[in-house]
């Protein structure tokens, strides 16, 4: 049961964070993160989000400027002066807006936030959670050498966490993989390939057999189900989709066609906790697993992200990992934290159970918007 929620008043912040490190993909190199936080409140409570759109839209087709057109002008209007009976209600309400699911998650999972501080219950108690902490891993980037690939995989085994994901591209790919089963053994070990790759490549693909990676993550185009079926009969590894993925039906049908084993989930892509679940729900259904991506975020983001981790069909470790591997300092404050056996522990407050530190917040804040019912 939820008390149900009206949103008096939205707010929009542009934020920008500079990396610890650089963070490479097929897409290309980055040095700071920004992101458009979102605050929803209304009679007492409040509720935040984070939208993980980016500047340019090679991950996605979403940047933080069309997140921030589609929620003031056309999402917003849709929840000010409204009440929620329950936060599931939310996504629903924004069916006449086609796509633009990380502006439709950043405004839903702060309704999400909003429902459990005002029922004064863990945000994983809402969701359905039934972990007290989750297993992490680690996404690392491409690097500028090989020596400095295997240099932070030793740094980030020695940190404890639970699996080794590399992204990997034309030019960076056996190569990787070779040196780091070579030096580092029998690891739980995956690839990401952020769509890089064709069917034409299927050879090359099938080559990564041989070095028994847990799975390797959208190696072709986004919309490409069908070459990823033709693939994942051709190979041994497990093929796991990530950009593909943006409704529950597209995880029907892929599973249908066996385009892959395992799913990525991340809220932002399939348009908030809601969908989220559902996605969830029918991989478990299918005997999929699931794991919990990342986007770079906050320590904002990243603590809804523990939340929806406490799922029980997150059977596999996710990518997330501390705080400290992005943002020192983080937004919020203590940062997020890995134990030396590789877990997070699930958030006990309130929401997302995170203390915001406002004035790093402000400080961070290039942009603002408000609005109210
Ligand atoms: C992935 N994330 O699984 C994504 C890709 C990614 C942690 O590997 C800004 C916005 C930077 C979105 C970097 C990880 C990003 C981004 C990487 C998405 O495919
Ligand atoms: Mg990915």
């Amino acid at each position: 049961m939820t008390v149900p929620v009206r949103i008096e008043r939205l707010r929009l912040r542009l934020v920008r964070l500079p990396l610890v490190a650089f963070f490479e993909t097929s897409f290309g190199r980055i040095y700071d993160r920004t992101f458009i936080l979102v605050q929803v409140d209304g009679d007492g409570a409040e509720g935040l989000g984070e939208c993980v759109a980016d500047v340019d839209p090679y991950y996605s087709p979403e940047t933080n400027v069309t997140a921030w057109h589609v929620m003031k002008d056309f999402l917003a209007p849709l929840v000010l002066g409204r009440s929620f009976a329950h936060p599931r209600d939310v996504f629903p309400a924004f069916a006449r807006v086609r796509g633009h699911n990380m502006a439709k998650a950043a405004i839903e999972m702060a309704v999400w936030d909003f429902a459990a501080r005002a029922e004064n219950a863990p945000l994983s108690r809402l969701l359905g959670g039934t972990r007290r902490e989750i297993a992490s891993g680690v996404s690392i980037g491409i690097q500028n050498s090989l020596d400095e690939l295997a240099r932070k995989v030793e740094q980030e085994l020695a940190a404890g966490y639970r699996r080794i994901k590399i992204k990997i591209k034309p030019g960076w790919d056996l190569r990787a993989v070779e040196t780091v089963r070579s030096r580092f053994g029998a690891i739980p070990l995956m690839v990401d390939a952020n769509a890089a790759y064709s069917l034409a490549r299927a050879d090359l693909l099938a080559s990564l057999d041989g070095f028994d990676l847990m799975m390797i993550e959208q190696p072709l185009e986004y919309e490409d189900i069908r070459d990823h079926a033709i693939l994942q009969r051709k190979i041994r590894t497990a093929i796991c989709l990530d950009e593909s993925i943006h409704t529950p039906r597209l995880a029907e049908e892929a599973i249908a066609l066996g385009a892959c084993r395992i799913i990525n989930i991340k809220p932002g892509r399939l348009g908030g906790f809601d969908q989220s679940i559902r996605v969830h729900d029918v991989c478990a259904s299918h005997g999929v697993p699931v794991w919990h991506g990342g986007m770079l975020e906050s320590g904002i983001g990243r603590a809804h992200n523990i939340h929806l981790a406490s799922l029980p069909n997150f059977t596999l470790p996710g990518d997330i990992a501390a705080s400290r591997r992005y943002f020192v300092p983080d937004l919020i404050e203590p940062a997020i934290a890995v134990s030396p056996t590789g877990t997070i522990p699930v958030p006990e407050g309130p929401g997302i159970g995170v203390h915001v530190d406002w004035a790093r917040v402000d400080a961070a804040t290039v942009e603002r918007y408000e609005m109210r019912a």
